[in-house]
């Protein structure tokens, strides 16, 4: 089922450094509506479930750490195309392979420490959506 929302997360890299701003401005700058928004602090337990897809990778164990390691801000994002356009937004998982222009070009540190999180399907934009807004919300 096609869908017209996304997910994304500013990650903790990001928050601490004081760029929740200037990324929500080149996401909306970018077209889209910021349909829910909130900050939190996850536990490892909870960013473990979160990559739960990873849990093989070798990466898994890190990606927890960090992601449990300070707040990050969780959005449902609405735009025509969402979840591809806001892949193209955000760049490649590899800051130094990201392109001019994307969030991850300008704002990640590393390919661990990349600044945000883009959902890389309708269906997962919805199970992760839910993950931090609950399915009964209505917005
Ligand atoms: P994506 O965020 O661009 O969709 P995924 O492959 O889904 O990339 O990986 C999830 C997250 O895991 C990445 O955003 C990044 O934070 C981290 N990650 C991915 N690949 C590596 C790696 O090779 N080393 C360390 N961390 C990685
Ligand atoms: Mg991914």
């Amino acid at each position: 089922m096609a869908t017209n929302r996304t997910f994304t997360m500013i990650k903790p890299d990001a928050t601490q450094e004081n760029h929740i701003g200037g990324i929500l401005s080149m996401i909306e700058e970018g077209g889209f509506r910021i349909v829910a928004l909130k900050k939190v602090l996850l536990t490892a337990e909870r960013a473990g479930q979160f990559y739960e897809v990873h849990k093989e990778r070798p990466f898994y164990g890190d990606l927890v750490k960090y992601m449990s390691s300070g707040p990050i801000v969780a959005a449902i994002l609405e735009k025509d195309n969402a979840v591809a356009d806001f892949r193209t937004l955000i760049g490649a998982t590899n800051p130094a392979q990201a392109a001019e222009g994307t969030i991850r070009k300008k704002y990640a540190k590393s390919i661990e420490a990349n600044a945000v999180h883009g959902s890389d399907s309708d269906e997962n934009a919805q199970i992760e959506g839910n993950f931090f807004f609950g399915p009964d919300e209505q917005f």
